[in-house]
């Protein structure tokens, strides 16, 4: 046996004095446990499947929100971020929802109530070319700016010029004029 055998041999005995089986057993079971609390927070993208997950529940209530004719999009003017790997509700990875936002009001099939709907566009990519949709309720033509929707809202934030899609938020209950 060369000295290189007998000192890991000296070692292995000395750590195998010391450390009994059992709190062996004890530390790898910390370390399995430390690992499971750790892991779930790494930085993995989940923003993804959220959004699917969410898009699959409103499919089996209110409606397809990949399609342009869902009730929250009647005005609408964009690419669906729901076809572009976001949401109705959420820009897809590596986009940014615009500072700024075009307001409609529509009416949710299913309750029978009126909502105001935040159009905002997601900035950052280049645009996402797929599931146009164009509904334009209650818009007017551009020479009244306040209720005009063909514009780029990605204007106020830093990637001004990248419009990718639109999202459709629901950020209230409209209150009928008395
Ligand atoms: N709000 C969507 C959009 C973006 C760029 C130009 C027209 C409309």
């Amino acid at each position: 046996m060369n000295w290189l055998d007998k000192l890991f041999e000296r070692s292995a005995r000395r750590v195998a004095q010391r450390t009994s089986r059992r709190s062996a057993l004890i530390r790898i079971g910390k370390l399995l446990v430390g690992s499971a609390l750790v892991l779930p927070v790494l930085p993995i993208d989940r923003v993804a499947k959220f959004a699917e997950a969410a898009d699959a529940k409103a499919k089996a209530g209110d409606g397809d929100p990949t399609q342009c004719d869902y009730w929250r999009y009647c005005a609408f003017d964009g690419y669906l971020c729901s076809c572009c790997g976001g949401s109705a509700h959420t820009c897809p990875p590596g986009t940014e929802p615009s500072a700024v936002a075009w307001i409609g009001t529509c009416r949710n099939p299913t309750d029978g109530k009126s909502y105001l709907i935040s159009y905002n566009d997601c900035c950052g990519k280049t645009a996402c070319g797929r599931c146009l949709c164009n509904t334009n309720e209650g818009e007017r033509p551009a020479y009244r700016m306040g209720v005009h929707n063909d514009i780029n809202w990605c204007m106020a934030n830093a990637n001004s010029t990248m419009f990718h899609c639109t999202t459709a938020v629901v950020v209230g209950i409209a209150e009928e004029r008395k």
